[in-house]
């Protein structure tokens, strides 16, 4: 696909909900078996455990839940659920985002804390409530409601990285610039049709308490329409959200790019806007209906390590770099 100017792609981003309303639902995918795709290396373990759970009967939604609650639970994971490092205040907030492209209806959750699966609670706000997105203290009262049990977040290393960050006079702080990124985002098929896309995070480490990454936020973290695609998005979250990265991507598949197009075309775009997002963290995974798939990074400096499992085959692998 040849790159668009701004106009083009503001227009490809209005007028692609169209085009997608036109295609048949979940045209080809069937073909393609089930497929899963996730950031960084311990997406090879949720793609592992979301093809296990759809194999054994679960729904594409389980999958990519439970997939999901294998970094979340893992206390080396310092960037996810239990163990991911705190706020600048030493507080563990959680951010997750789940959406089921076949209904077009998403859950999510912001600044969720002391429950350590919050892509699970996502999942709740989503089937149980009218609502969309649950945030902070209201967040976690819904997930006592549904039955999780608080616990403390912070683990023996978290906490001492904190206090280590805390004890260095000259610490890098969200005042002053961003520095540090990781999550789990992962698109998946059932080779039916059907497409879900699910992101959980602990945000960027000691980030001023009460700031929303991109994770949680539908069509910036994660989108999924089952016309098109799926897409999910990793880095800093700060900079993504204000270019709705997930569904710009779909959009862009729905027009005809290749997720690989689309995710490389998403991220020139973000350079021609602004020539200093070329130094930034930023990266992303997206998937069409035919089980093609697409990952790209900004730059070297945050380059992307992504999972795939297709037929039985779990493997790791590079993303293409922009810069
Ligand atoms: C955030 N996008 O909260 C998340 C963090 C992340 O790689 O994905 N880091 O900004």
């Amino acid at each position: 696909m040849e790159p668009v100017d701004r106009r083009d792609f503001i227009k490809t981003v209005a007028g692609t909900a169209a085009v997608a309303s036109l295609e048949g639902r979940g045209a080809v995918a069937a073909e393609a078996g089930p497929v899963f795709l996730s950031t960084w290396i311990w997406g090879k373990a949720a793609n592992e455990r979301a093809a296990e759970v759809l194999k054994g009967g679960g729904s594409l939604l389980d999958a990519i839940e439970k997939g999901i609650n294998i970094p979340e639970n893992d206390p080396n994971v310092m960037t996810v659920g239990y163990g991911g490092l705190p706020n600048a205040e030493g507080v563990v907030e959680l951010d997750a985002a789940i959406m089921d492209g076949t209904r077009h209806r998403a859950g999510s959750v912001c600044n969720l804390h002391m429950i350590k699966n919050p892509i699970s609670v996502a999942r709740l706000v989503m089937e149980k409530t009218r609502h969309t997105t649950l945030a902070g203290e209201g967040a976690f009262r819904f997930a006592l409601k549904m039955g999780f049990e608080p616990q403390t977040l912070l683990t023996p290393q978290s906490l001492q990285k904190w206090q280590e960050w805390k004890a260095d006079p000259h610490h890098k702080t969200f005042w002053l610039s961003p520095d540090n990124h990781d999550t789990i985002g992962m698109v998946g098929t059932d080779g039916k049709g059907h497409f879900v896309a699910g992101c959980s995070t602990s945000g960027s480490a000691y980030k001023i308490p009460g700031r929303v990454g991109d994770s949680p936020l539908i069509g910036c973290g994660v989108y999924a329409d089952d016309n098109v695609g799926a897409a999910s998005a990793t880095g800093d979250g700060d900079l993504m959200t204000n270019y709705c990265t997930s569904v710009s991507i779909v959009h862009l598949m729905a027009r005809g790019a290749s997720p690989q197009d689309a995710c490389m075309e998403l991220l020139r775009h973000m350079v021609k806007t602004d020539p200093q997002n070329k130094d930034g963290g930023v990266a992303v995974i997206a998937m069409n209906t035919r089980g093609e798939i697409g990952a790209a990074s900004m730059n070297e400096a945050f380059h992307l390590k992504y999972a795939l499992w297709r037929d039985g085959q779990s493997q790791l692998l590079d993303s293409v770099k922009l810069i």
